[in-house]
């Protein structure tokens, strides 16, 4: 797409975000309570607070891939210390083609490269070091991993991202903060300058000692300030303040999964909000956010601020990260990567999944079998709706948001009810009886997440049967059961923070045999 297009793709969002604004002003992507606000109000406030247009992209990628790759690889780690020697770093067969190739057919719409992991060594020829590809045998100094991993994204249509360990083991600087802090300024430079659009910037929050036996002070700000910059449409993960790390690397969210988010802003009383366009960078904290509970009324009554913060669930495919030729026999298998799936992305979060290239320089075999497999399941499962041609009746709906636009094809299309409405039923009736075994919900995020309890129901000829229930739904709530045959569904909302929406409901069917 061209800059062209893509502003007024913008333009035409905040547009719809103002007209389908219920009669609040508020839509940001956070908001700053006052003291003494009332439990009502901060409810409100919460419910409006929206993704920005960049967050909401990324919402809508649901699987993005990771490529672990690099001195590891070669000498067989999960953390290498720094010491390695780059002559160990030589491929044989690298084709970023095939990986790209995998992916895109497994269903990954963005691959995340760590361009350098821990030991610091890096897979550009950086300009700022001698602990790079540049001094490896490898296509005698003149390859660049990221420039060909970038290059076939483009050529396949995927979104590219950088992983770029701030922890360095091998870089003497580190630990002396002001001279690190320019270093690593200075490869997230070279990075986001040479290599086209980069979609997302990954930052781990681990921290060591440097040499000199200090720990190494990041500053984050004057990292977000030149990702600002450079790439204005990268979500920026982990110590950034645009995507959330899900707080396990097992594959598993929250059932219960909040993307508003309170108090992770400072000075929010004394600060004035300087820049427009990226207005909470310079107030964020970053940290982990690993508890149970994140966002429910109880944990935002009190708050000073509340922010759009969504989940990403990262998990490798592998035991480890990197690739070691003893894991080969463990690969995750398609059922436990469809587990997975439906555990992450259909927990309101988004799947980062991990599939390291072997130390030839292509993704094996074994990986992708298990992507395939898993990618024939999801195919299966979601190639019919059941109820895409069911009739809807709501018990209430506001004029123009009718219920109809949870069925019709148009997937920006949604239902709410009238203002002050928080709980609500809709009964769907299919043409004829269907038997099915999951079930999908949507809401319209793009004017905030708002759901808190509902419960499904179906018609047994006699009376309702409730067969599932759940909390939080948020941008994809899915929902596995045992199979049932019915011809009439009932979703009720119980509670909601505002008038709830639901642009999409889904009810599926997997295939007999992963059953
Ligand atoms: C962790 C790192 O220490 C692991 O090696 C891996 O990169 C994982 C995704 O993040 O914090």
């Amino acid at each position: 797409m061209t800059k062209k297009i893509v502003s007024i793709s913008i333009l035409l969002i905040l547009f719809i975000l103002a007209i389908n604004d219920e009669g609040h002003s508020q839509q940001n992507n956070y908001v700053i309570i006052p003291p003494g606000e009332s439990l009502d109000s901060v409810i409100r406030k919460a419910a409006n607070v929206v993704p920005s247009p960049q967050q909401y992209a990324w919402q809508e990628h649901e699987l993005i891939a990771f490529a672990h790759f690099g001195m590891n690889t070669f000498t067989d780690r999960e953390w290498g210390d720094g010491t390695e020697s780059p002559a160990l770093f030589n491929l044989t067969d690298f084709d970023a083609g095939q990986w790209v190739k995998v992916l895109k057919e497994a269903g990954f719409r963005m691959l995340i490269l760590t361009a350098k992991h821990h030991d610091g060594f890096c897979l550009w020829p950086s300009q700022y070091t001698r602990h790079s590809v540049k001094y490896s045998p490898w296509k005698n100094g003149r390859g660049d991993v990221v420039a060909e991993v970038s290059l076939a994204c483009r050529e396949y249509g995927l979104k590219f991202g950088i992983y770029l360990s701030p922890w360095d083991k091998h870089e003497p600087a580190y630990g002396d903060s002001p001279v690190y802090n320019e270093y690593f300024r200075n490869q997230l430079t070279e990075l986001l300058t040479n290599y086209g659009d980069i979609t997302e910037v990954w930052f781990d929050g681990a921290c060591g000692e440097g040499p000199n036996g200090k720990k190494q002070v990041y500053d984050w700000p004057s990292y977000y300030r030149i990702i600002r910059k450079l790439q204005p449409g990268a979500v920026i993960f982990g110590m950034g303040p645009d995507v959330r790390w899900v707080g396990t690397e097992s594959g598993f969210g929250r059932e219960t999964e909040w993307s508003v988010i309170p108090d992770i802003l400072h000075n929010t009383d004394s600060y004035s909000i300087a820049d427009k366009q990226f207005p909470i960078d310079e107030l964020f904290i970053p940290g982990d956010l690993t508890t149970e509970e994140l966002g429910s009324r109880e944990k935002i009554r009190n708050a000073a601020s509340l922010i759009w913060y969504p989940a990403e669930t990262d998990v490798s495919i592998r035991p480890g990260w990197f690739y070691h030729q003893k894991e080969d026999s463990l690969v995750k298998s398609p059922e436990k990567l469809v587990d997975i799936y439906f555990s992450s992305v259909g927990r309101n979060s988004v799947l980062l999944l991990n599939i390291p290239p072997d130390n030839c320089g292509r993704i094996h075999d074994s990986d992708i079998m298990s992507l395939m497999g898993m990618k024939k399941i999801l195919n299966q499962t979601f190639e019919k709706n059941f109820a895409a041609e069911a009739t809807v009746v709501a018990s209430n709906e506001r004029n123009g948001f009718y219920s109809s636009a949870i069925t019709d094809s148009n997937p920006e299309n949604y239902w709410t009810t009238d203002e002050e409405v928080t709980s609500a039923s809709l009964v769907f009736e299919l043409r004829e009886k269907q038997t099915f075994n999951c079930i999908m919900l949507q809401e319209n995020i793009l004017v905030g997440q708002r759901i808190e309890k509902f419960n499904i129901d179906v018609w047994d000829e006699e009376q309702w049967n409730q067969i599932s229930e759940g909390t939080t739904v948020g941008y994809k709530r899915l929902l596995r059961l045992s199979a049932i045959t019915t011809n009439r569904v009932r979703l009720n909302i119980e509670q909601s923070r505002t008038s709830p929406t639901l642009k999409t409901f889904g009810l599926y069917k997997t295939p007999d045999d992963v059953e």
